[in-house]
């Protein structure tokens, strides 16, 4: 029986551990310790093909091997649609209900009805469709990526009669590039203006072209740049190389146009924390970053001025936030970490940019040139998520004068939200993971821009920006061109200055069943137990500015507490009386 090789892979060879009673795919995909995930590889391999198999014709899907900002015991695994975008929830289901199932015949049954199902759909097709993998440099993103490329293969061989499958292996990348590629390799869904370039090396070059367009081009290029030089924490991870990489190809380009190199002759870009350096995550990459806003303690060339600025990737470089220490002022970054610690561990970073910083500054930018533009604009607007500074909102609305949505905690959530509200989408968590969407609208009107009056300057702008998922390298790229070109030549402090912060305070408060907390859509309310939220506004009247919101964790075994109010004290007293409700 054909299917008989398949079926005793999954169940016989490669069984799903029994670790677990049950894996789930989370807000990021499935993520668990990398020991029990043997058999889920394979399963998630089989079960690619059938979603690759079920696309329109001739498109390209993708698997990504990383658990990100988690420590090296971890590992995950992650699908990207052929627009690169993330799984829609129906899909999720279809793998998680498949991922767990251990009955012998409810599998043939599903291998059957597809074989059938491709026979009469697609009786000849000779289209080629490929399925590209990459993975993180974890030890055992191999090894397990090995499994997905078996599952992937048993499943080819035993369904698709004619050889118009594809298996992939780009080996080890980003998580962004691997969403650029599969979106590269669907060149439908790009703008006209955008060339496919599905690679390695393709990522690199479209994005360093941009750049150097960009920062040869600007009207202030070659203004009053007061920073020097960049340094990059790589988390000891992938990014590392991938900073490198761009590092050079940058410089090819500027060499190539030399002569009329504008602001970009400062441009220093130096990578920090590479694989061997260190552990992955430990106390280096933007979580620790963000969360202890301490400088990563790999890292031993933290500048001491502002003129120098920092900044750290996660574990697979989706995620990026800027830092800088100020040895001459004392600290004044004035965000709380989650263990709760009131008192200020020294050393800690004078400032702290994350992605709330980020969008801002990408707003502020992207303002002035539209009221620059003599025709209709396009829409534009930012979308975060409760956990964005309370000071960072109230200034989008009424200093930007820009909407703001507030999307569910998750990527997924913010990047919907940003395409179904704007042309112009910006999206970022506060921990750095962000990046902007752009219409079609948009895109006509940046094609207007370049044939009418000769400005490429959304054209480029487009294409600096990783439109899949947040990416730290393209984020990275965009910021430097902001501060050093397009507003001639800014400090990590002036960005800072923009507007600042209130004092916030995170808390894990563990409870025995943190499933019966339920929230609203954007998860600024609690609707369940109904008695939580009159006790959260209560709590909140007792101090100035306050707001607090909990909501359970989607990646951990925790209810998260998130508190702000007009000073530190008030800030840390909000979120110790909203633990205590849930308690
Ligand atoms: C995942 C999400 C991140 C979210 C975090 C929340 C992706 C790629 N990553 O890391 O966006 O902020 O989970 O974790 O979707 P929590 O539910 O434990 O607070
Ligand atoms: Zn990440």
């Amino acid at each position: 029986f054909r299917f008989d090789s398949v079926l005793s892979l999954i169940l016989k060879d490669q069984p799903l551990s029994d670790a677990l009673q049950h894996y789930g795919y989370g807000t990021a995909g499935f993520r668990f310790k990398a020991s029990i995930m043997d058999g889920l590889m394979v399963r998630v391999g089989l079960l690619s093909i059938l979603l690759l198999l079920e696309t329109p014709s001739s498109e390209d899907m993708g698997i990504m091997i990383t658990a990100s900002h988690n420590d090296e015991s971890y590992n995950g695994v992650k699908l990207a649609r052929p627009d690169g975008s993330m799984l829609t929830p129906s899909q999720e289901d279809f793998l998680t209900a498949w991922v767990n199932e251990n009955d012998a015949e409810k599998w043939k049954r599903l291998l059957e009805d597809k074989a059938e199902n491709l026979r009469t759909n697609q009786p000849c097709s000779d289209s080629e469709r490929t399925l590209h993998l990459g993975r993180d440099t974890r030890v055992h993103s191999p090894h397990l990526s090995l499994l997905c490329c078996q599952g992937a293969q048993a499943c080819v061989d035993a369904l698709v009669v004619n050889s118009n499958v594809r298996i992939l292996d780009h080996g080890v990348l980003t998580t962004p590039m691997l969403h650029h590629i599969v979106l590269h390799s669907n060149p439908q869904y790009l703008p006209s203006y955008i060339t496919p370039r599905p690679s390695r090396n393709g990522y690199i070059q479209t994005f360093a072209e941009a750049y150097v367009y960009l920062m040869t081009h600007g009207e202030s290029a070659g203004g009053g740049t007061t920073i020097n030089a960049l340094h990059v924490d790589g988390a000891c991870g992938v990014g590392h190389q991938a900073v490198k990489e761009l590092t050079l190809a940058i410089q090819d380009l500027l060499e190539e146009n030399d002569g009329q190199s504008g602001s970009c002759t400062g441009t220093v870009i130096s990578a920090h924390n590479g694989p061997g350096d260190g552990p992955l995550n430990l106390d280096c990459g933007s979580e620790h970053v963000q969360k202890q806003l301490l400088p990563p303690i790999w890292y031993d060339g933290t500048p001491t001025t502002t003129l120098d600025y920092c900044c750290a990737l996660d574990g697979d470089a989706d995620r990026i936030v800027f830092f800088g220490q100020d040895a001459a002022s004392p600290s004044t970054v004035s965000k709380g970490d989650e263990d709760g610690d009131v008192e200020t561990p020294t050393g800690q970073l004078t400032h702290l940019l994350d992605g709330d910083k980020i969008a801002i500054l990408i707003a502020h930018v992207l303002k002035e040139k539209l009221n620059d533009v003599p025709d209709g604009s396009p829409t534009m607007g930012i979308v975060q998520t409760a956990y964005a500074n309370g000071a960072s909102t109230k200034y989008v609305e009424s200093t930007l004068n820009l909407p703001v949505k507030v999307a569910k905690t998750g990527v997924k959530h913010l990047h919907h939200a940003a395409v179904e509200n704007f042309d112009i989408g910006i999206y970022f968590e506060a921990n750095g993971h962000g990046t902007v969407v752009f219409s079609k609208a948009f895109e006509e009107f940046a094609i207007k821009q370049q044939q009418n009056f000769n400005s490429s300057f959304f054209v480029k702008l487009h294409q600096l920006i990783n439109p899949a998922v947040g990416d730290a390298l393209c984020d990275m790229l965009l910021v430097d061109f902001l501060l050093k070109s397009a507003l001639g030549g800014w400090t990590l402090q002036q960005w800072n200055d923009m507007y600042q912060d209130l004092p916030s305070r995170m808390l894990k408060v563990k409870v025995q069943d943190r499933s019966i907390i339920r929230c609203n859509d954007n998860e600024t309310e609690c609707t369940e137990p109904d008695t939580v939220q009159p006790l959260l506004q209560q709590a909140m009247s007792t101090v100035n500015q306050g707001r607090t919101f909990i909501r359970p964790s989607g990646t951990e075994d925790v209810v998260r507490v998130y508190a702000e109010a007009a000073t530190r004290e008030e800030a840390d007293t909000l979120a110790a009386l909203a633990a205590q409700i849930v308690y």
